[in-house]
C-alpha cells in the first residue's frame, strides 16, 4: 500500500518553493523519496529554504530563475536536467495577489499578475512536457484556488488568472493525458502562508469571515496542501485526469453557513 505513494527515484521541480504552500508540498514529496528541486527569485530565500530542508533530514536543489522569463526558465530547467536529472513531477506553484479594486487597478499590475500566475505554467510546462512525453510518463499540478471558480471583490486579475489556470489545467490534459502525464490542480482555501498575511491579522473583517464560514472552522495549513499533491503526484492518482481539488476545509461546499448563526 506504501508503495503507492513511494516517490524514490522521481525529480520533482516546485516553482516559487521556497517557502509557504510551495515548501510544503516539497517537503512533503521529499519525505516520500522525491529529490526535490525550487526556484526563485532571491538567493536570500533560496539560502534560507536550503536550511529548512537540512533541519528537517532533507536535501533540496535550488537555483534562480523567474517563472516569467521564458529564455531564463529553458536556462534553469537545462541546468536541473545537467546536474539532477530530467523531472517527472512540476509543481506550478509561484503566484502572486494584488488586492485592488478594478477602477483603482492600473493595467501593468493586471498584467503582471495574469504573467506570473497564468503564463508562467504555460511557459515552464512547455519547457518542461516533452521529456515526460518521451518518457511516457509524468505529474503537473498547478496551483489553482477557490478563485479558480469564484470572483471576489478585489482581487480581479488573481481570479482571471486563477479561473484560467483550471482551463489550461484541462486543456493540458486533453493534449498530454495519452502520454500518460496527469495534469491536474490543487485548489486551496484559505491558507496561512505570506499570502494572506494581510487578511489574517486579528481583528481583519476576513479573518472573522474565514473562521466562521468554513465548516472546519480554521485556517489551513500548507502542510495540507502538501498532503493533497503527494496524493497528486503518485500512483495512486494515476488515472486522475484534469481536476481540481480543492483542500478548503469545506468552503466551497457551504452555501451561506455562518457558525453560530445556523448551527442546528
Ligand atoms: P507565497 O507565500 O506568496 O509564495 C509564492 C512564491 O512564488 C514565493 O516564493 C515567490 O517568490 C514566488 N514567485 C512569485 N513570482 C515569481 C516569479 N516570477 N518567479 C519565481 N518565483 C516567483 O504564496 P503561497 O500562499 O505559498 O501560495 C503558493 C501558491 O498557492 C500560489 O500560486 C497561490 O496563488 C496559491 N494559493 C494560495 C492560497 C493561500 O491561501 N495562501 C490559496 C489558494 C491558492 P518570492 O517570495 O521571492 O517573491
Ligand atoms: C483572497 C485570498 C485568496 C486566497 C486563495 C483562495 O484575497 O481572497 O488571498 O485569493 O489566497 O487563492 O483560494
Amino acid at each position: 500500500m506504501n508503495d503507492l505513494f513511494d516517490l524514490t527515484g522521481k525529480i520533482a521541480l516546485i516553482t516559487g518553493g521556497t517557502h509557504g504552500i510551495g515548501m510544503a508540498i516539497g517537503m512533503v514529496l521529499g519525505k516520500a523519496g522525491a529529490k526535490i528541486c525550487v526556484n526563485d527569485l532571491h538567493d536570500a530565500k533560496l539560502q534560507s529554504c536550503k536550511d529548512a530542508y537540512k533541519k528537517e533530514g532533507l536535501d533540496v536543489y535550488t537555483l534562480k530563475f523567474d517563472v516569467t522569463d521564458e529564455k531564463d526558465v529553458d536556462k534553469g530547467i537545462s541546468e536541473i536536467e545537467k546536474n539532477v536529472g530530467t523531472i517527472d513531477i512540476l509543481v506550478n506553484n509561484a503566484g502572486i495577489i494584488k488586492r485592488v479594486p478594478i477602477l483603482d487597478m492600473p493595467v501593468a499590475d493586471y498584467r503582471q499578475v495574469i504573467d506570473v500566475d497564468l503564463v508562467s505554467p504555460f511557459i515552464v510546462s512547455k519547457r518542461v512536457a516533452p521529456k515526460m512525453i518521451e518518457k511516457r510518463s509524468g505529474k503537473i499540478i498547478n496551483l489553482c484556488s477557490m478563485m479558480s471558480v469564484y470572483g471576489r471583490n478585489s482581487v480581479s486579475a488573481y481570479a482571471a488568472a486563477k479561473g484560467g489556470l483550471k482551463l489550461l489545467t484541462e486543456s493540458m490534459t486533453c493534449e498530454w493525458a495519452k502520454y500518460n502525464i496527469q495534469i491536474n490542480g490543487v485548489g486551496p482555501g484559505y491558507i496561512v502562508t505570506a499570502q494572506t498575511g494581510p487578511i489574517r491579522e486579528n481583528g481583519h473583517p476576513f479573518n472573522d469571515l474565514v473562521m466562521t464560514r468554513t465548516p472546519a472552522g480554521r485556517w489551513g495549513q500548507p502542510e495540507d496542501v502538501g498532503h493533497a499533491a503527494l496524493f497528486l503526484a503518485s500512483k495512486a492518482a494515476d488515472f486522475v485526469n484534469g481536476q481540481v481539488l480543492y483542500v478548503d476545509g469545506g468552503i466551497l461546499a457551504n452555501f451561506g453557513y455562518v457558525k453560530g448563526e445556523n448551527d442546528l
